[in-house]
């Protein structure tokens, strides 16, 4: 069975959002294998975006996701990489399609409520980062 790492960021935890958006991954029929509330440091959001930190938008990105506490997960379920990334919608908030978490509940495009492995090997590194005793 497929798995995938997903975050619900700060501003979802903020919003009182947590609930709605769970409920969207339940109805689907994923199934939640490990589930962690956490406030990282910088040190963990250099980690798990290892392949943004050199971008323009990064520092603002990791300040972000280090503002408050966020909910990790991993998710389970056939083709649980992809869908997950059509559940959540595109990285904009404000381009997002309605019916997609992003595109009904968010805005911006960086304050945009979730993340979702983009691979199956994102996944693999992203589980051993955030839920170690889950790594294969
Ligand atoms: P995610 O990794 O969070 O699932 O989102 P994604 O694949 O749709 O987007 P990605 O390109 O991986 O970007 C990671 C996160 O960085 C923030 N971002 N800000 N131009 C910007 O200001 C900008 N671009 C991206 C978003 O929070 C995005 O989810
Ligand atoms: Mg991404």
């Amino acid at each position: 069975m497929a798995r995938t790492l997903v975050l619900l960021k700060p501003d979802a935890v903020r919003r009182g959002l947590v609930g709605e958006i769970l409920s969207r991954f339940e109805a689907k029929g994923l199934t939640i294998a490990a589930m962690e509330q956490r406030h990282v440091d910088g040190a963990l959001a250099d980690q798990h975006y290892a392949e943004h930190v050199e971008r323009d938008f990064y520092p603002p990105l990791r300040a972000f996701v280090t503002s408050g506490p966020l909910v990790a997960l991993v998710l389970e379920g056939d083709e649980a990489v992809e869908v997950v990334r059509a559940l959540n919608g595109a990285t904009d908030g404000r381009k997002a399609a309605p019916g997609t978490i992003r595109g009904d509940l968010s805005l911006s495009n960086r304050e945009n409520l979730v993340h979702g492995s983009d691979s199956a090997e994102s996944a693999e590194r992203e589980i051993a980062i955030w839920f170690p005793q889950l790594a294969l």
